[in-house]
């Protein structure tokens, strides 16, 4: 295409796709070009559905790098890739766009108030906040409004939003969105942290639009760190994900044994670090969280999830990331949960546990063994074992057998 000759905006005059993107370039690199530039990208960004968004410099983030290097030497990444791949790669963002000078930055608020319908009749279990709608696609679409603008003056632009190609936390860091909290979020001033993340890369050199990082909010507030309930806040900012639920309903496998009773009722994600925050809660009080939309998912049937079909979960859920997309993981979930929530008494709960303890996979038996267990369903319990040739299940059902026993003795 390079060869093909184009008029340009001066009469009689004919130029290739490359002059051209010369041009462009040359005309847009000056101070007010670029000045302007950065106004209309922030403009497009700002009015497609995001609540702040800044500009700053594309340079790497080393000490992100170390702190990556860090949590991995220390096993606090668990079994996680994303980041934590190849941190020489998530920390650069020119291994993104070749040559990055600027790095726009948004952020959107997915605080809702909760629904108070739940699901029908059926026992719920809980969603975290920030996947009851995909607000990633919301943020993505907004950001690539402003891509759109500066491609059309011939600049790179690429969207990264919670990809494994950037540290999203120190981006907005950096671009004085927030500041580290305690419990590892970046909160933004006066408005907290219920924000998702996201980044357009490109090599226009834009004005940046702060003076630098905005000052600790925390103080001598710690109210996060003793509110977890896995105690994964090991050290202000630092998270072991081997114990955040919000990671162990991510992880593939069995949910560890000690977490369980912890995980209650949650299914997807964990909220709590973030629901004790008195900036989260002063920014409710000076504005009233709106109406979760209408397709919000703040709620899961758990017996439905419990014996849900593969496909059934894909149509629904599988936005989520479900890791290796084994829809089991999440059938895992919705056993432990209702183990810790479920009534045992209930026909339709009962009829769950039979249907799963005969479930061909081992590791939902094992899950649905010790919710069986949790619920003091002996009965369906004995008839399993007296079926099951997986040694690794049959260990499952004696334990949960041996806990009734010491409950009812
Ligand atoms: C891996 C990951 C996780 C992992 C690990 C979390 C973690 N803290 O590392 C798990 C699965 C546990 C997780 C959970 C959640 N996540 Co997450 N996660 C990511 C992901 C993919 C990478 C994060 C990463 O690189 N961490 C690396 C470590 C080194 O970074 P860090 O923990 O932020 O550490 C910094 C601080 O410690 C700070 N620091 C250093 N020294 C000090 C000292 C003090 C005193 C302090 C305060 C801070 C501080 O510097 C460190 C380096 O930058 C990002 C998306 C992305 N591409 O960036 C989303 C992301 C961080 N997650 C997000 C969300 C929403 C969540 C959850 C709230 C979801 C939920 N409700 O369940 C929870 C919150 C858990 C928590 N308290 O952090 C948002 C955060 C938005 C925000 N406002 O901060 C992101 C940015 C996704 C997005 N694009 O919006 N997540
Ligand atoms: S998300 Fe939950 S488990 Fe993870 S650090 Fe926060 S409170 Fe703890
Ligand atoms: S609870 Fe307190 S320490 Fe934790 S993030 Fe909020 S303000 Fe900071």
């Amino acid at each position: 295409m390079t060869g093909h000759l184009i008029p340009t905006p001066m009469a009689h005059t004919w130029e290739t796709w490359q002059e051209r993107k010369v041009r462009l370039r040359a005309q847009a690199s000056t101070p007010d070009a670029l000045a302007s530039l950065a106004a209309r990208v922030i403009q497009a960004v700002s009015e497609a559905g995001v609540d702040a968004v800044a500009i700053t410099g594309a340079q790497p983030f080393p000490e992100v790098r170390q702190a990556i290097q860090d949590r991995k030497a220390a096993g606090y990444h668990a079994t996680m890739s994303f980041t934590f791949k190849r941190p020489e790669r998530s920390t650069d963002p020119g291994f993104i766009v070749a040559g990055a000078q600027s790095l726009v930055v948004a952020a959107r608020s997915y605080r809702r108030a909760l629904p108070t319908e739940s699901v029908d009749e059926q026992v719920p279990g809980r969603v975290a906040q920030y996947q009851w709608t995909d607000h990633y696609d919301v943020l993505k679409t907004a950001l690539s409004a402003g891509a759109a603008v500066l491609r059309a003056e011939g600049w790179k632009a690429r969207v990264v939003v919670d990809d494994n190609a950037l540290v999203d936390r120190a981006a907005a860091h950096r671009a004085g969105l927030g500041w580290w909290g305690k419990n590892a979020n970046l909160l933004l001033p006066g408005r907290g942290s219920w924000f998702v993340l996201g980044s357009l890369v490109t090599d226009a050199p834009m004005p940046h639009t702060s003076d630098g990082p905005v000052a600790d909010g925390c103080g001598s507030c710690n109210r996060c760190i003793p509110a977890c309930p896995t105690a994964a806040i090991v050290s202000p900012g630092v998270i072991d994900a081997r114990r955040c639920l919000a990671w162990i309903v991510q992880a593939p496998g069995d949910i560890p044994l000690e977490f369980r009773v912890a995980m209650g009722d949650r299914i997807y994600g964990c909220d709590d670090c973030q629901d004790v925050c008195p900036v989260n809660k002063a920014a409710d009080r000076v504005v009233t969280p709106p109406e979760a939309e209408a397709e919000a998912c703040a709620w899961v049937p758990l017996v439905e999830l419990a014996m849900a079909t593969s496909a059934h979960i894909t149509a629904r859920y599988g936005r989520w990331y479900i890791p290796g997309r084994d829809t089991d993981a999440l059938r895992r979930n919705a056993l432990v949960a209702l183990g810790n929530v479920g009534d045992a008494t209930a026909g339709e709960v009962q009829d769950a546990v039979q249907f799963c303890l005969a479930d061909p996979n081992p590791m939902i038996r094992r899950h649905t063994a010790w919710a069986a267990g949790r619920l003091g369903l002996d009965g369906a319990l004995a008839s399993a074992l007296s079926n099951e040739l997986d040694p690794s299940v049959r260990v499952e059902i004696t334990a949960a057998r041996a806990v009734i026993a010491t409950v009812v003795h």
